[in-house]
């Protein structure tokens, strides 16, 4: 048995199709009703649409991701009580059309970031580049959040100032836009990507959170979980959190998804199959002293969704992402240790024995250059990436079955 070929695929409108997934081996698609505004409730016929298409290409729909947690369940705004019983409808709704994985995320305002969308690797290979101190000069410099210069290490904040300083004033907006639109706005970020000053509207979302620290937007994310996992129960479906990337804290907000410890708080909360986490290697891999896989031994039997992906850490907490294999994850072991997992699962004889994974972003490459694709979401370095994993995967198994 292996773990559920998985993809993410955007919809109809993705230049990749259904045809072309079935093609390449995907058993499981994932996807979300990216048409519908955050927040508002994901009705059963719309649901239905994107299930039936999958179907008839011979497919599962195998996880929703993301059903987006608002700002307002974040803050616990005034609106909190309507976006609560908007997001229990839709995993109802969920539920009654027969999907049991639903991912989603925790973290406030930004749901990732990276600051160079092209990176180029000597390869000739583009990926996506995360370099703290053009970060840092994002936020104190061009955004001039107040007060930002004292969220970072000064060391870094002095690297910044100089970054600032190199840069035109386009390739500073450049930077803003690409964090606060591009990289968001395929996946509904909290910022109108046609609101008139898309930084002002950023700058007043963080304002928000100015009097939630980290323990109360735990405080927070546990209100959140006690209001929809006995309902994610109840209609047969698992949750699960996905990891903060990058895993620290950015623009002075709380970060609490980030670390082993983090995951034992969540699953802690309440106590249910179905309040799970997502497995992000690459998310968890940037804090070199988490260790991948003893967060696998630790919460692996909550873990409902597997996103894998490579980084190269370098200086400075920055990083860029890599192919799939390669670079500072040991995909060998994580790969054992999921494998164990499922194997456990199967002899406890539990429903979810899918554990879906899906070859997370991926290196731009060969005709992805004259293709169009989010940011991260190449065709070609993905299904590299799907083959990859396969491969290690099926070496794996063979040599795990070989030894009983
Ligand atoms: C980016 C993704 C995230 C992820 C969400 C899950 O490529 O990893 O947007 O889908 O954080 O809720």
């Amino acid at each position: 048995m292996a773990l559920e070929k998985a993809w993410r695929w955007f919809g109809f409108n993705d230049p990749v199709k259904l045809t072309d997934l079935k093609q390449m081996g995907v058993e499981g698609v994932v996807t979300a009703l990216h048409h519908i505004p955050n927040g508002e409730v994901w009705p059963v016929d719309e649901i239905m649409k994107v299930k039936s298409a999958i179907e008839a290409h011979g497919m599962r729909w195998t996880v929703v991701e993301s059903l987006p947690v608002s700002e307002g369940i974040k803050t616990k705004s005034a609106d909190r009580p309507r976006l609560i019983k908007n997001y229990q409808e839709s995993l109802r709704n969920l539920g009654k059309c027969g999907i049991d994985t639903v991912c989603y995320n925790f973290m406030p305002v930004l749901d990732w970031v990276r600051t160079d969308l092209h990176y180029t690797l000597p390869s000739g290979g583009e990926v996506m580049y995360f370099d703290f101190p053009s970060f840092v000069a994002f936020d104190a410099f061009i955004l001039k959040r107040p007060g930002a210069e004292n969220d970072y290490p000064a060391e870094i904040v002095e690297k910044a100032r100089e970054v600032r300083s190199r840069m035109t004033d386009e390739e500073a907006e450049k930077l803003a836009y690409n964090t606060i639109i591009v990289t968001q706005g395929f996946i509904n970020g909290a910022v109108d990507p046609n609101s008139a000053d898309y930084k002002k509207a950023f700058l007043d979302f963080i304002d928000t959170y100015k009097d939630i620290d980290r323990d109360k937007l735990r405080q927070h994310l546990a209100d959140f979980l006690k209001n929809v996992v006995p309902v994610a129960e109840e209609n047969g479906i698992n949750l699960c959190i996905h990891p903060d990337d990058p895993p620290f804290p950015v623009l002075g907000l709380p970060r609490i998804v980030s670390t082993k410890e983090d995951f034992e708080w969540i699953v802690n909360q309440y106590d249910s199959v179905s309040n799970g986490i997502t497995f992000c290697t690459g998310s968890l891999s940037v804090r070199s002293n988490e260790h991948l896989v003893s967060i696998v031994k630790s919460v692996g039997h909550r873990i409902h969704f597997l996103h894998l992906r490579n980084n190269v850490l370098l200086p400075d907490g920055c990083f860029h992402e890599y192919g799939h294999i390669h670079g500072c994850v040991d995909m060998y072991s994580v790969m054992k240790a999921l494998l164990e997992e499922q194997q456990r699962r199967i002899k406890e004889g539990r429903k979810d024995i899918r554990m879906p994974v899906r070859p997370d972003h991926g290196i731009k490459m060969l005709d992805d250059f004259n293709r169009k694709a989010n940011p991260g979401y190449p065709l070609i370095g993905r299904l590299k990436g799907l083959a990859e994993l396969s491969g290690l995967e099926m070496g794996i198994e063979r040599a795990m079955a070989e030894k009983c």
